[in-house]
């Protein structure tokens, strides 16, 4: 979600803030294999070149850091006032702020080593009255970025529009029941895609926070999705209009802001493009966020939009389950890390895709080492993820069970079933010939057991 920095009426403060050009903290984090546990300003698995199957460890993990959180995120929540102030930034709705804005940002990727980042369109600039004067400032904005992205050899994982913040998104974008709302959010999406098309971003993400209902009473559903079919289709042509190369994504959550959004899970996205005869122009950017939002475990989402080919980004972040709302929390949990990159390895890389840290850190971390740390913690985290992933698949133990626990279809009548060539009454000869089936251990036990020996 977007949120705005506080606005400072000191003008001490402001000048201060005009002469901030650098993350203010000195560092260039490093790898250090040997680094004591509470050494978290360094790398203690992520290597950014090291070849981990075939493959160096920053083309597994392509990490990302995202605009709207980490540096428009000011730790304000609807029972609190802003708790992060951060020193480059007066809090004014200026061009200016916004270019020193994003020079701090790209400097503090720069000292993590993150080639990538994502924005929302209004993260990174004013919105102004009209379309047009909006359109302005967004242009001067996405020139100076590109200035600093070649600057710091940064490339752009993805952007994608904010229709949801505005008031005029309030019963929707492409759901939206006035036609008017449509079209203003077609134009917006058309700009956006221009952007996408001239930084050479590698994907465009949709997130439909406000596509979806608070009461059946007033809402017509199949009205609003066949719309929001309509409205991605027009993106389709668009995108081969302009010759935009990237992967289109649409990332699910399944509720908040809405009490009931369309794209509830993966499994509901994929089955609304199949319908729509979508399946070929986008995948998934799945945040695990919202997949335990939705009632799942963490790594749902990614097993399964990636079983089906649709796996094309994800957004690296953690939620806390105990909870029922989207905290977007830095990931650090190894195990997590571990079965979601075990995923991402079977499935040979994300690319164009990538681990963006669609996250922020907690209203209560004030401090501005909290920023680096918080990335540091996560970027290690799903190293190590890597490396432990890597050794399963290569010891193949457990691969090897599943694939046996399957075995039944590999031959036989059952590999005729999988083939598609059985019937019905096959299944009654098979049964009458070999009785009742026996019952197998389904192996959970152990299964976790064997996991955490590679932790
Ligand atoms: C909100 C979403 C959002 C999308 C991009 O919950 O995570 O930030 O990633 O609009
Ligand atoms: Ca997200
Ligand atoms: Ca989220």
């Amino acid at each position: 979600m977007l949120s705005f920095a506080p606005t400072s009426g000191d003008a001490n403060a402001k000048m201060e803030c005009a002469k901030i050009t650098s993350f203010p903290v000195d560092i260039k984090v490093q790898f250090k294999p040997d680094a004591k546990p509470d050494d978290v300003m360094c790398f203690k698995y992520y290597n950014p070149t090291e070849i981990i199957m075939g493959k160096q460890m920053k083309d597994w993990l392509r990490f990302s850091a995202c605009c709207w959180h980490t540096f428009r995120g000011t730790g304000a929540d609807p029972f609190g006032f802003p708790t992060l102030t951060r020193p480059w930034d007066d809090g004014s709705n200026t061009i200016d702020n916004a270019k020193r804005r994003l020079k701090v940002a790209f400097d503090f990727m720069d000292k993590l080593g993150i080639k990538y980042w994502t924005f929302h369109d209004r993260d990174i600039a004013p919105e102004g009255d009209t379309l047009e004067e909006t359109n302005r400032c967004l242009d001067e904005i996405v020139d100076y970025a590109l200035q600093l992205m070649k600057e710091k050899d940064i490339k752009l994982l993805w952007n994608t529009c904010n229709l949801f913040a505005h008031s005029r998104y309030m019963n929707g974008a492409s759901t939206n029941p006035d036609f008017h709302v449509f079209a203003y959010a077609a134009a917006q999406v058309k700009k956006s895609l221009d952007i996408a098309t001239k930084m050479g971003s590698e994907n465009f993400v949709f997130w439909g926070g406000r596509e979806g209902y608070h009461t059946l009473l007033n809402t017509n559903v199949r009205s609003e999705l066949d719309q929001m079919a309509k409205f991605f289709k027009m993106v389709v042509a668009y995108k081969k209009k302009i010759g935009f190369t990237g992967q289109l994504l649409i990332e699910p959550k399944p509720k908040e802001p809405s009490k009931h959004q369309y794209d509830y899970d993966a499994m509901t996205v994929i089955a609304f493009l199949k319908t729509y005869g979508l399946d070929n122009d986008f995948k998934l950017n799945i945040e695990p966020n919202h997949t335990t939002l939705a009632g799942h475990c963490y790594e749902h989402d990614i097993v399964m939009a990636s079983a089906y080919g649709m796996l094309g980004s994800v957004d690296s972040n953690t939620g806390s389950p105990d909870l029922g709302w989207d905290t977007d929390q830095f990931p650090m949990d190894v195990k997590s890390a571990a079965l979601v990159m075990k995923t991402i390895v079977q499935q040979g890389g994300l690319t164009p895709g990538g681990l963006n840290f669609d996250c922020k850190v907690r209203r209560e971390s004030t401090d501005l080492e909290d920023m680096l740390i918080a990335h540091i913690g996560a970027m290690d985290c799903f190293a190590r993820g890597l490396r432990i992933a890597v050794k399963i698949i290569e010891d193949g133990i457990m691969d090897e069970a599943v694939r046996e626990r399957y075995s039944t279809f590999e031959s036989g009548l059952g590999a005729k079933v999988k083939s598609g060539t059985a019937s019905l009454d096959d299944c009654v000869d098979f049964i009458l010939k070999n009785g009742n089936p026996k019952l197998i251990s389904g192996k959970q036990e152990k299964m976790e057991a064997i996991l955490n020996r590679y932790l």
